[in-house]
């Protein structure tokens, strides 16, 4: 404990105190390890980010905290479909996908695993593949969407064996049917579904803008749903694509225990929002 404690100090003494850390320490090290976090990384991260990534999650991992890692790859998914000549056709935000579109969801949503999972590893962080058996699926709609799953259930036993011992589960949003039809999952969906049935204490969406902006464009600190939910649904600025955001937040925070949290961040800033009562994105809470 005396190690951890001089790590964290160590890497956070510019932006925290050493007695704020160790409160957090605290906190965490009393929940469950198997449901400490589960943390949605989207495509462009991937991408873009990677490093800061890589270091913030060996950070969790040092001191003793075990995230679950779920991801999307989206813009590489446009990339590769655009090489392949395929056009990108979405209904409600969803990627249509046939079975041409499916080959190149299942490659590249493997790689970019393994992409993920080996940069983990060359840092000397142990980290878990996982990238079928977990989102047993649906067709959402065969004829309106093609090969695409909607999560019915989630099993989590490779996520369970892999924290057992110290691993990071490194989860692709890839979905099957019960017959054994591989499906393209949406990686916000997969990542709902995910804390659905693991119930984390900490629930961490990391973007590029680093958390929910106000018609600034600014970060906005904090939202309290249940005093501030209506209002803010309410403000002209609130474009749409922030509010289906924080309405699926709050949907998900609904069926979660009053406890759980949602933060929006920046890989870089990670810690910062973990062990800090300033924080660093967005903190939502019921
Ligand atoms: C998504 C899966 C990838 C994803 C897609 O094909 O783009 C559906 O739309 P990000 O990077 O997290 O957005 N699937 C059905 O969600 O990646």
């Amino acid at each position: 404990m005396t190690e951890m404690r001089t790590t964290i100090v160590r890497l956070l003494s510019n932006m925290a105190s050493a007695k704020e850390i160790q409160q957090y320490l605290k906190r965490f090290s009393q929940v469950d390890a198997a449901r400490f976090a589960v943390v949605k990384v989207g495509g462009a991260i991937l991408r873009d980010d990677l490093d800061a990534l890589v270091s913030s999650l060996s950070f969790l991992q040092q001191v003793g905290l075990t995230p679950i890692v779920i991801h999307g790859a989206g813009p590489q998914l446009d990339e590769e479909m655009a090489r392949a000549g395929i056009s990108k056709k979405t209904v409600d935000g969803l990627r249509v996908t046939d079975a041409d579109g499916l080959a190149i969801v299942r490659r590249v949503g493997q790689q970019e695993n393994l992409r993920l999972v080996e940069a983990l590893q060359a840092q000397g962080v142990r980290a878990t593949s996982i990238t079928s058996g977990v989102f047993e699926c649906d067709f959402l709609g065969k004829r309106k969407y093609g090969l695409v799953g909607k999560v019915e259930q989630v099993h989590t036993a490779a996520i369970q064996a892999a924290i057992k011992v110290g691993s990071i589960p490194v989860i692709a949003s890839l979905g099957e049917t019960a017959g054994g039809q591989i499906l393209n999952v949406n990686a916000d969906w997969a990542a709902n579904e995910l804390v659905k049935t693991l119930q984390p204490y900490k629930i961490i969406f990391l973007t590029g803008t680093g958390g929910l902006l106000d018609g600034e464009g600014s970060v906005i600190d904090s939202i309290n749903l249940s005093t501030e939910y209506e209002g803010l649904m309410a403000q002209p600025w609130l474009h749409s694509g922030m509010k289906v955001k924080i309405e699926q937040i709050h949907d998900l925070l609904m069926q979660l225990p009053p406890s759980s949290s949602v933060s929006i961040t920046r890989p870089d800033q990670l810690a910062k929002e973990l062990f800090t009562h300033r924080g660093s994105g967005t903190l939502v809470r019921r």
